[in-house]
């Protein structure tokens, strides 16, 4: 099911260039910020799907709950240690992406369950895809493709429905793809 939403958003040229080193500090920093963003974003709305969550999700919630807050720590410390402010304006696909987030606030707790595993399998076929032990990215390749993070996102997956919930899994897709080509604009010549 949406097999071309798919590959477009776990395949990208910035993947690839994060992959070869040939993107620009500029443009991988660019991204990082924004990243840390929409993970903040991220962790209000799992927050807040915890609370309203069945019971046989709350355990892999709260777990990704503690790992995004420690995730925030990580982006810290990679901005300081990159000279990144991370108290930076939101760009429109950072922006839209929160928008449908909130979104999803009053969804159906199953759709919005959906939602968050596309959210984060993206994420892990991207990197996982995006693999290199002589990138000069390699920790952020490293950090999207641990088998922890591949087994939160099969835990996320047993809570997820996407036969039922088709147009939210393309709307996520959707805003992944604009998400990358935010970070590094497709040419177009
Ligand atoms: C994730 C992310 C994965 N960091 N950014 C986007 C745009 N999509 C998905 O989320 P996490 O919580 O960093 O694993």
């Amino acid at each position: 099911m949406h097999d071309s939403l798919w590959t477009a958003a776990t395949r990208h040229l910035f993947l690839d260039a994060v992959r070869d080193g040939t993107i620009t500090d500029e443009a991988f920093n660019r991204w990082l910020v924004q990243d840390a963003l929409f993970v903040a974003d991220l962790l209000t709305f799992q927050a807040r799907l915890l609370a309203r969550a069945p019971r046989p999700a709350q355990s892999v919630l709260v777990n990704g709950c503690a790992a995004l807050v420690a995730e925030l720590d990580w982006f810290e410390e990679q901005a300081s240690r990159r000279g990144l402010d991370l108290d930076t304006a939101p760009l429109p696909a950072t922006l839209a992406y929160r928008e449908l987030l909130h979104r999803l606030d009053s969804a159906p707790a199953d759709e919005a369950l959906t939602a968050l595993w596309v959210i984060e399998r993206v994420y892990l076929l991207a990197w996982s895809g995006a693999k290199s032990d002589d990138s000069p990215f390699a920790e952020f390749i490293e950090h999207w493709s641990t088998p922890e993070f591949a087994e939160y996102v099969d835990g996320l997956e047993r809570l997820a429905d996407p036969e039922r919930h088709q147009q939210i899994v393309a709307d996520v897709l959707e805003h992944e793809i604009d998400f990358w080509d935010m970070a590094l604009p497709r040419t177009r010549d």
